[in-house]
């Protein structure tokens, strides 16, 4: 049994917040004795085990145990395998900094604390959370890492392949009436997220994240604490989390219990120095370039993908061959999806799926006429700010922000 529910008082708590235990979290995570999988990254060894052994998860591709660092297999992105643009929260890549991760949770006992900046510093717990008004939305949350075992020359981190990302509906309230309710004071700058998760070494900085005052009122930004219409697993940050909508899951802080409004700069490591770009086009630079400015990573940006088909598979010549994917538009709508065989010289529209919201995965399809012999595909998602995405890979220390147009080899015959 993987949740436990306990004592919770009230019905609607219960509903959606019963008590929680994670007891594997700790526990004996073993790799399938002998199911592996081999992605596809440059400089291999691209072997990597499938793992069964965490909690509300199905087969994930097993990236590190502890903290968890688990990528979702491509082929659960395919819309017909999940049943659409929505990625199945069993499915969900999950990923953790440090591994000291509560694995149970008292619903009576959890309290948000709203301090710092603010006329009246708060202690909320859930049911004062669940009072305020709910709000949906779907979003993409996805890894800046996601993608960075294809940096090349290679770039050290989780040598994440392309499932570092996922789409849900998140359900939870806006952070701007939570900050309404402890008033936030004239001067207030930022606005900075810690979580019940600590580091194994004392001393090595707590994760925290911060947003700037705007972007923490704009009344998208929100404590989520249901995820695809589930209670919010306890691996992906039970019972409150933040969604950024539009920008990377860094600042999707879990189980937050922390708020804390600033007067002035985020001085923290993970905001300052951690999870920093080249701010250049792209946040691309060279390797080994010197005086690049840095400035922490933000938006994300448009990327699209073939679910169907996979690298090398055999299709029949002529009309009809069905492909189809998903894209995203970062911080901002999928406007196009559009497919090229000819190297890039002429691009060709594809059709896209139901529109779930501008930040949502967007399905696309179209069928394709191959010549016999070899074909390759090219996909490029331009989104609703005009952003498309670059012919040529970006490259950072940190394999950040990968977005360069995929290709795709077929083989028709
Ligand atoms: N409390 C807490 N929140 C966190 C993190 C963390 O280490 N601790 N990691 C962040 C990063 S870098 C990512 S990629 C996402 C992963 O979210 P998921 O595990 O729900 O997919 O959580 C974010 N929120
Ligand atoms: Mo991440």
């Amino acid at each position: 049994m993987l949740l436990r529910h306990s004592t919770a008082t009230a019905a609607g708590r219960r509903a959606f917040l019963g008590g929680v235990a994670l007891a594997a979290l700790t526990g004996r995570h073993r790799a399938l004795a002998d199911a592996t999988t081999t992605l596809p990254l440059p400089g291999g060894p691209g072997e990597r085990a499938i793992t069964t052994a965490f909690p509300g998860k199905g087969p994930m591709i097993l990236q590190r145990t502890r903290p968890p660092l688990l990528e979702t297999p491509f082929e659960v992105f395919d819309p017909a395998v999940s049943g659409g643009v929505f990625t199945p929260n069993d499915r969900f890549f999950v990923r953790w900094h440090w591994a000291v991760i509560p694995t149970e949770l008292d619903v009576n006992a959890f309290r948000l604390g709203v301090t710092g900046h603010v006329n009246a510093a708060q202690s909320l717990s859930l049911q004062d959370i669940l009072a305020l008004p709910r709000v949906e939305l779907a979003a993409v949350n996805q890894c800046s890492g996601n993608s960075r075992g294809y940096f090349a020359p290679r770039v050290p981190g989780g040598e994440w392949s392309n499932g570092a990302m996922g789409n849900a509906k998140w359900m939870g309230v806006r952070l701007r009436d939570v900050l309404d309710q402890a008033g936030v004071k004239a001067g207030a700058q930022r606005v900075r997220f810690a979580g019940m998760d600590d580091p194994v070494v004392a001393g090595a900085p707590k994760f925290m994240k911060s947003l700037g005052i705007e972007h923490a009122r704009d009344g998208e930004v929100m404590l989520a604490y249901t995820m695809n219409g589930e209670q919010l697993p306890l691996l992906h940050g039970a019972p409150l989390r933040l969604v950024v909508p539009g920008w990377y899951s860094t600042y999707w802080v879990k189980m937050v219990n922390s708020i804390e409004v600033l007067d002035g700069p985020d001085e923290n490591f993970w905001t300052k120095v951690a999870y920093t770009i080249p701010d250049t086009p792209g946040a691309t630079m060279k390797p080994g370039e010197a005086g690049v400015t840095m400035v922490p990573i933000n938006r994300m940006v448009p990327r699209s993908f073939v679910t169907n088909l996979a690298e090398g598979a055999r299709v029949k010549a002529g009309p009809g061959t069905l492909v189809r994917g998903i894209a995203l538009g970062g911080a901002a709508g999928v406007r196009t999806v559009e497919l090229s065989t000819d190297g890039g010289a002429s691009w060709t529209p594809t059709t896209l799926g139901a529109d779930e919201g501008r930040y949502s995965f967007r399905a696309w399809q179209t069928t394709l006429d191959l010549p016999l012999g070899d074909a390759t595909l090219m996909l490029r998602a331009t989104n609703t700010d005009g952003l498309m995405q670059p012919m040529t890979p970006n490259w950072n220390p940190s394999g950040f922000m990968r977005n360069v147009i995929e290709t795709t080899r077929l083989v028709a015959a």
